[in-house]
């Protein structure tokens, strides 16, 4: 039976490109979004097994009615890639605002629950299923200007490690992945608000590719129903956790 797999913001980057990586290894995808030309644009090229849905991970209605109002033939999701997710902001704390920080709470963590809390019963129902959530290194390493988006990256991986506690004695895997220095998704433009700032973050690295995210999750899922890999650091070669800092000069 051919799986079905949703991927939240699938309409570039990494969620693009593990919907067209999955589609590619056999899989039904439906891929959301909130620009619908860029899904219809997926749809046109990837054929029938792909399915376009305009989702908007700010709309906690529409997450909570997410598995009734898919078509027939699409209800019985049979994996979740929470893949939608944003940085806002590389300010310090004091300097940040905290607009951009209730916005990375809203889709990061909430909407991420919501969606998971929407399709979990139907797979434990069905005893099957998995979730592949895209977490961060910034999860557990912080840095300069990290603050909010580590933090609620800390909760995804929290929260999947907590979901294996609870479908311990299903058939239902949840795995978190971990990826550091990422090109070739709008990432750090959202980030940064400016594309000169953004591409520079790349200037004279070989960051992880959406590709090589794609690749790993087809790894993970692709594993025996036995096997459930609950994390995955990645970095590209070019970077390394960067060690303890200390402010020189400051009389406390
Ligand atoms: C993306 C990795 O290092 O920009 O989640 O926080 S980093």
């Amino acid at each position: 039976m051919t799986k079905i797999v949703l991927v939240t913001g699938a309409t570039a980057g990494f969620g693009k490109a593990i919907a067209e990586r999955l589609v590619g290894d056999g899989y039904r995808v439906i891929a959301t979004g909130r620009r619908s030309d860029r899904l219809d644009a997926l749809a046109k090229s990837l054929g029938p097994a792909l399915l376009p849905l305009v989702l908007d991970m700010d709309d906690t209605a529409a997450l909570r009615a997410l598995p009734a109002s898919l078509p027939e033939g699409w209800q019985e999701v049979d994996i979740l890639v929470n893949n939608a997710g944003l940085a806002l902001g590389v300010g310090k704390a004091q300097d940040s605002a905290v607009a951009d920080w209730r916005q990375m709470i809203e889709t990061n963590i909430a909407g991420l629950v919501e969606i998971t809390h929407a399709l979990l019963p139907g797979m434990v129902a069905r005893d099957r299923g998995h979730i592949v959530s895209i977490g961060s290194t910034a999860g557990t390493y912080p840095y300069l200007g990290g603050n909010v988006y580590g933090g609620t990256k800390a909760f995804v991986a929290q929260f999947m490690r907590n979901l294996r506690c609870d479908l311990l004695g299903t058939k239902v895997r949840a795995t978190n992945l971990e990826p550091g220095l990422c090109g070739g998704s709008e990432f750090s433009n959202v980030r940064l608000r400016d594309d000169a700032k953004a591409a520079a973050v790349y200037q004279d690295t070989h960051p992880i590719q959406p590709e090589d995210i794609a690749e790993t999750v087809a790894w993970v899922l692709g594993l025996p129903a036995h096997v459930n890999i609950n994390r995955i650091e990645m970095m590209p070669t070019c970077q390394a956790a960067g060690g303890l800092a200390v402010a020189r000069g400051v009389k406390v």
